[in-house]
């Protein structure tokens, strides 16, 4: 049976990875559905073309007669809601929605549902592998890689999704069997009024949910309103009832579940604090779901790190190089800086820039001033890290990425490490954060 009502007419708004999934999922249940985008020629108008050309399609900017044509709207993510065509229509009561919450009410099978400022795409990763660890058929997917809809199967037993902001912005129900917000801290504020309305976009994964997980070191993490389910903590301290965290037992220190050592942190290969944070919260995640602790520990000793991510490239005259192009705010900068700087005896030369996405950059200062050698700037937003970093270390400024390379190579000592963690999206200088990490992982590979 298809959850879905026949006599509505509804819109796709937005034609990109999640637009096409809609309209395949609305194709497949013979309802009736237009497309519009206000791109000219948005990335999925061929397959469209090719495989629906029945479907209406209007390109360009949006048309607020023909989007009251529709009952409802289902906006893409990449769309603001605030977009003033999609407002129009809202008041002409035409109904706002999204791809989760279709998703939501046509999954059979529990969800462990993935937010957060940063650490979605590792935390949602090791939870689908720990899961495929413990001979579970499960679908992973959402903001990565695969979206939602295009997920849905009877033969899935779980699905572990990854939400963004974007996405949460228009799913009013949800209900996962568990539900997470992993951290909160500064993203996407040229889309938001500020920190509230972000953080409150991102709270909407809780609606519904059966169980929750929250991060003991970030407030932000916890339902605004329990509706007294049952709570799971993560977090770096000592755990005690319901908890993950870290204990010290002879000079090793152990991921452990309240009060009982799980394994040694040293058998993780993933580096630093935050990647212990995320194997703690996908640890309580997994356990939420049922998956027995054995499985989720050798998924964890297997577990390597997504490309991108505090990823090592190599090591040239004594200098180890790191790709952390997918740090695109201030926060995931952070972690890296934090994360290796504390982790080695010599600095770091960081390279950052791009574009800024209206962050407020000087929550760096500190931990640059404390574990880096220099700082290497380049991209739209260079100037606003400048002056937030002020006179905190030396500072560059470059106009390419194998000018930032050539440089840092330069001011490093043996024992130094070169981060690329640009605290900022890639959009003014790279097609993506791939391509950055990409570019840079293959000009490192080529110093000689
Ligand atoms: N756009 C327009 N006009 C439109 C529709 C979109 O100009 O009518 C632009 C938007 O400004 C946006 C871009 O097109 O920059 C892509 O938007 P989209 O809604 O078409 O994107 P999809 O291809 O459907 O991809 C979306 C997610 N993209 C965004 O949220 C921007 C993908 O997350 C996600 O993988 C995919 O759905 C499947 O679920 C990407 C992302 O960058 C990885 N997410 C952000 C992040 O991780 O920080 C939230
Ligand atoms: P997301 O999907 O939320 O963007 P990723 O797993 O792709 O998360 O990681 C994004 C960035 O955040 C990377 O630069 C990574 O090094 C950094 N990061 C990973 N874990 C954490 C954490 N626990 N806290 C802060 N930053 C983190």
């Amino acid at each position: 049976m298809s959850l879905i009502a026949s006599d509505h007419f509804r819109i796709v708004v937005g034609l990109g990875k999640s637009g096409m999934s809609l309209v395949r999922f609305l194709a497949q249940r013979g309802v009736s559905f237009a497309v519009a985008d206000t791109r000219e020629n948005p990335p999925e108008l061929a397959t469209l073309r090719r495989d629906y050309p029945q479907v209406e399609v209007r390109c360009g900017e949006l048309d607020v007669e023909f989007l009251c044509r529709a009952d409802e709207l289902y906006v893409s993510p990449g769309l603001a809601l605030a977009t003033p065509a999609l407002q129009a229509a809202a008041a002409r009561g035409v109904k706002l929605s999204g791809d989760i919450d279709l998703f939501a009410r046509n999954a059979k099978a529990p969800i462990v549902a993935i937010s957060g400022s940063n650490a979605k795409s590792t935390v949602t990763t090791l939870v689908g592998e720990m899961a495929v660890a413990a001979g579970k058929r499960v679908a992973v997917g959402g903001n990565l890689g695969t979206p939602a809809l295009d997920l849905l199967s009877d033969d899935v037993e779980l699905y572990v999704m990854e939400l963004s902001s974007f996405q949460l912005e228009t799913t009013n129900h949800l209900g996962a069997e568990v539900a997470t917000v992993l951290n909160v801290s500064e993203d996407h504020m040229d889309r938001y009024s500020g920190l509230p309305a972000y953080h409150l976009a991102k709270h909407r994964i809780f609606r519904g949910a059966r169980q929750v997980v929250v991060n003991r070191q970030d407030a932000l993490t916890r339902p605004l309103m329990s509706e007294g389910q049952p709570c799971w903590t993560f977090g770096l301290s000592a755990p005690d009832f319901k908890a993950f965290g870290l204990r010290e037992e002879n000079g090793e220190k152990y991921l452990a579940f309240e009060f009982q050592n799980l394994m040694p942190v040293r058998e993780l290969k993933v580096r630093g604090a935050h990647n212990q944070a995320n194997a703690l919260a996908a640890l309580a995640l997994g356990h939420a779901v049922g998956l027995p602790f054995d499985a989720m520990l050798a998924s964890l000793r297997n577990f390597t790190g997504l490309e991108h991510r505090c990823q090592w490239v190599r090591e040239l005259d004594g200098v180890s190089y790191y790709n952390d192009s997918k740090a695109t705010n201030v926060g995931a900068a952070l972690a890296a800086i934090n994360g290796l700087g504390m982790d080695m005896d010599g600095k770091l030369i960081l390279i950052a820039g791009g574009d800024g996405k209206g962050a407020d950059f000087s929550g760096l200062r500190d931990s640059v001033a404390k574990y880096c050698r220099a700082v290497v700037l380049m991209g739209r937003d260079a100037g606003l890290i400048a002056d937030a970093l002020g006179d905190a270390v030396p500072q560059v400024r470059v106009g390419s990425l194998d000018e930032a390379i050539a440089q840092s190579r330069s001011l490093a000592l043996p024992g130094d490490a070169v981060l690329l963690s640009p605290a900022c999206a890639s959009f003014d200088m790279f097609k993506n954060y791939e391509e950055r990490g990409q570019l840079f992982a293959r000009a490192v590979e080529v110093l000689a």
